[in-house]
């Protein structure tokens, strides 16, 4: 493990009591399939009724709500990057992604939080690519941010999983 404050889960994200877990959304902020659904449908009517008040979300950017029927507090909603084959920016994005949700639950004072591997799904990222990023990025954020308790990166599948170990060491 590259720090003692990043740690690796396999499972679904809409079970853990963290103070935020991180939705990979869309621009609307309106629901979606994969862990965006995944996440609405968990937390409930309240979630998407908060989110219409948002008015969206530019991707790269970060946006909070509560976490209704959710274990975890708070929910940071993302937009990464569609994968347009990596010279589109897609990687200055992604990046700023994690910079964004971890500096708005430094905000908000949260001590933990949890991250799906932005972008691999619906989006199409490469999912080896998207961990390298996810890890540099929250790794450097951590060092200058030593009172932040805990980030977990949460593999729903095998082969996420397998690419955060080799990752993390
Ligand atoms: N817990 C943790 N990780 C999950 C879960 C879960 N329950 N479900 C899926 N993943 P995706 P994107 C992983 O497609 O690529 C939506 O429709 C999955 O294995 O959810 O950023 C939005 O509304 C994958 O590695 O998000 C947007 O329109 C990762 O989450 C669009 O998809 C991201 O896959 C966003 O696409």
């Amino acid at each position: 493990m590259k720090t003692k404050r990043i740690a690796l889960i396999r499972g679904d994200i809409t079970t853990l009591d963290v103070d935020a877990i991180v939705n990979a959304a869309n621009n609307s902020l309106l629901g979606g399939g994969g862990v965006d659904g995944a996440i609405h449908r968990a937390a409930g009517p309240g979630l998407l009724a908060e989110c219409r008040q948002l008015n969206g979300c530019n991707t790269g950017e970060a946006k909070i709500t509560r976490g209704y029927n959710l274990p975890a507090r708070f929910v940071i909603h993302t937009v990464g990057p569609v994968w347009h084959g990596g010279n589109s920016g897609e990687e200055h994005l992604l990046r700023s992604c994690y910079n964004g949700s971890l500096n708005l639950a430094h905000d908000y004072q949260l001590k933990t939080i949890a991250f799906p591997n932005i972008s691999t799904g619906v989006y199409g990222y490469p999912k080896q690519q998207a961990g390298r990023v996810a890890v540099e990025a929250v790794s450097e954020w951590l060092d200058v941010h030593p009172d932040f308790k805990q980030v977990n990166f949460v593999a729903f599948d095998e082969e996420n999983f397998t690419i955060y170990e080799e990752l993390l060491g």
